[in-house]
């Protein structure tokens, strides 16, 4: 169960869903509405069969509306800055899960070698198995979300998206591609395969923003 310090780590602090109960005080400062705290175990979501990748052979690209089309192998990646992740994540699904830390590296790294385009606003994450989500390039830069290939300080498990997934943390769960290999940047929204199938575009867990329409 959560501790006393959670109300004071909670960064999105909503005064109608604090409660008076002790046993939800400051909890209710992080769980989104119509979520609830998973806690120890962490669900697996995934609409393709899991493909087994070899590092070696993954790669990263960022293409489309960039000035310098870049494409990163396994070790190169290894040797950009690192960045990690300490926070919250939240599935549309209702689950959410406390205190998760992934490392890897920011895409604003990668945006900075790519250069983004004046025209480019949004981006499709494609994965190695065809996966692809839309996200506004606003939501991938400025700190917000990274490709990370470890989980807890042990490398990211397959199944959970390994070796390499996108992360973007402040965005319901299907907005972090698993297995990701290709960031493209475009001047308009194309819907991926979970918005094609009627989830919301934007996939905002404050704004519960889950279905098209919400
Ligand atoms: N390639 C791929 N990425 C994916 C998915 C998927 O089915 N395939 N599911 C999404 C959904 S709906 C969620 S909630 C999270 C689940 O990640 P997890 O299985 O690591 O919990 O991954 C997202 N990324
Ligand atoms: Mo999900």
């Amino acid at each position: 169960m959560p501790g006393p310090s959670r109300g004071f780590l909670g960064r999105h602090r909503d005064p109608q869903s604090q409660s008076p109960s002790p046993s939800s005080a400051g909890l209710g400062d992080r769980l989104p509405p119509g979520q609830y705290d998973t806690g120890d175990s962490w669900p697996t979501l995934t609409a393709e069969v899991t493909p087994h990748l070899v590092p070696e052979r993954w790669t990263m690209t960022v293409d489309g509306l960039v000035a310098t089309p870049t494409t990163w192998t396994w070790d190169q990646m290894h040797e950009l800055p690192p960045s990690t992740f300490a926070g919250d994540i939240h599935c549309v699904t209702t689950w959410s899960k406390f205190d998760v830390t992934f490392a890897g590296v920011s895409v604003d790294t990668l945006l900075e070698a790519a250069g983004p385009l004046p025209t480019a606003t949004h981006v499709l994450a494609t994965s190695t198995t065809g996966y692809d989500t839309n996200l506004p390039l606003a939501d991938v830069t400025g700190g917000k979300a990274w490709v990370v290939w470890t989980y807890g300080d042990q490398p990211l498990p397959t199944e959970h998206g390994g070796p390499v997934r996108l992360l973007v943390p402040h965005l319901y769960f299907w907005k972090s591609a698993k297995w990701v290999t290709q960031l493209t940047l475009m001047d308009h929204d194309r819907q991926g395969f979970w918005e094609r199938n009627g989830y919301h575009d934007h996939g905002d867990p404050w704004k519960e923003q889950r279905y098209q329409g919400d």
